[in-house]
């Protein structure tokens, strides 16, 4: 008996996501029917506004469930039933699952960028990190570094104000952490024992250094979450000064395999997974 399953990616500019594939092979292996399609709001002519419908379409043809990536990961959660502890503390949601008629919300990307952190910096020394980056994917790894026991994290974003909501909100969630919005990024790295990078600086588009590299002493350890392309301009830098490193790629990995677990019910292999993204 072959199971047969469809899923699907909402948001814009997703035509070279590695999702689909990294699904699609991951159920192949596991004798699945896997059909995983990008529903691009750029190509459709869509924007949030047209969730309801999208969602609807979904539901209509019996996807298990959809993956959700920008601009919509907060625009969801008004049309979903229920919403997982971390997806609703974390106001975003990239997973939802679709069973009998209702709409579950999730958020893997937090728990993928732990994970990969808990595999690729075992021993990282989490008393102090400074965190570029507070738009989405900053909260899922300020979160993520949070729930692994980070005890200080100062977080820097051009938009200022966007640092101190991100404070604000995670503050009360790990009272016995220290959150705040940092405003002399020297001083902060000195002080600090890693670094976390959450901002577009090293993609193709935005090339470049995200910080100054003086900053980069040999004793931080540095996690990206750039992971197109896998070795960034920072994380060369990094290991030239000697710092240990995480490249993106656990967390685009592990939040897959996440929403594969929730949207199929079977345990994926993450190691194969792993294996087959550093194969593309
Ligand atoms: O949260 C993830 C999403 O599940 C998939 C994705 C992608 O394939 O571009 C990006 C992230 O937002």
């Amino acid at each position: 008996l072959v199971r047969s399953l469809k899923a699907g990616l909402i948001g814009t500019g997703i035509q070279a996501s590695l999702t689909p594939a990294m699904h699609m092979a991951e159920g192949a292996a596991q004798g699945i029917r896997y059909d995983y399609e990008l529903i691009d709001l750029n190509l459709l002519g869509a924007s949030e506004k047209d969730l309801p419908r999208l969602l609807a379409d979904a539901e209509r043809r019996g996807f298990a469930g959809l993956n959700i990536t920008h601009p919509c990961k907060q625009a969801v959660i008004p049309y979903l039933d229920e919403l997982a502890s971390e997806a609703r503390q974390l106001g975003a949601v990239n997973t939802v699952v679709l069973r009998s008629g209702r709409r579950y919300g999730h958020n893997t990307d937090w728990w993928g960028f732990a994970e990969g952190f808990r595999r690729g910096l075992p021993d990282a020394d989490l008393f102090s990190a400074v965190q570029l980056g507070a738009g989405g994917a900053g909260v899922a790894t300020a979160y993520a570094a949070l729930s692994l026991g980070l005890q200080r994290l100062v977080v820097f974003d051009r938009e200022a104000g966007r640092a101190q909501a991100l404070a604000r909100m995670l503050s009360p969630l790990f009272p016995r952490a220290e959150v705040a919005a940092g405003n002399d990024l020297p001083s902060e790295m000195r002080n600090a024992a890693g670094l976390i990078h959450a901002t577009p600086t090293g993609m193709a588009k935005y090339p470049g250094l995200p910080l100054d590299a003086e900053l980069l002493s040999r004793s931080l350890w540095v996690a990206e979450i750039v992971y197109f392309p896998l070795e960034t301009a920072l994380l060369r830098e990094a290991r030239r000064r000697g710092c240990k490193t995480l490249d993106g790629g656990g967390m685009a990995v592990f939040q897959a395999v996440g929403a594969f677990r929730l949207f199929t019910g079977l345990e994926p292999d993450a190691a194969r997974m792993l294996g087959h993204f550093r194969a593309m």
